[in-house]
């Protein structure tokens, strides 16, 4: 099942250094694909309709912070389950609880600074593509 998703390369992976090492783990994956890319700052509006979930959360205001704190990078990738598939590959939330190997378990630091966003369901991947790359058919 051919699926597509919304990575964001969070403030503290380009910051980093890190762009090259986390999007190279996921072109690396066979039959996935990166379809589009974008570098770019973002405002509290955009922040505040990708994480309208978390809106009221005690860790929001941090988070929407950080999510200003410096460039990110927007990616729209195609492939096999890729859902379930970068998620796997980023791993759990808090990066201490991630295993080695994950993008978040080998390069995380705190819950907050974890690298990497991906759509969580196919339901999220439609509302979150349509937020960051308005133009894609
Ligand atoms: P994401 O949405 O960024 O892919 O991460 P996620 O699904 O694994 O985590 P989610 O629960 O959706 O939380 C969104 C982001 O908020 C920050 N966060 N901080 N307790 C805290 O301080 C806390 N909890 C969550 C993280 O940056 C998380 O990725
Ligand atoms: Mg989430």
């Amino acid at each position: 099942m051919s699926q597509r998703t919304l990575v964001l390369l969070k403030p503290d992976t380009v910051r980093r250094g890190l762009m090259g090492e986390v999007i190279s783990r996921i072109e690396r994956k066979a039959g996935w694909t990166v379809t589009a890319l974008e570098l770019r700052s973002l405002d509290r509006a955009i922040l505040e309709q990708h994480y309208a979930e978390h809106i009221g959360k005690p860790f929001y205001e941090p988070l929407v912070e950080f999510m200003q704190s410096g460039p990110i990078v927007a990616l729209v990738v195609e492939g096999e389950r890729v859902i379930e598939g970068v998620r796997r590959l980023a791993g759990p939330t808090d990066p201490i609880a991630a295993e080695p190997g994950s993008i978040r378990g080998d390069f995380g630091t705190i819950v907050r600074e974890n690298m990497i966003h991906a759509s969580d369901s196919e339901e999220s991947a439609e509302r979150e593509l349509k937020t960051f790359f308005p133009g894609l058919v």
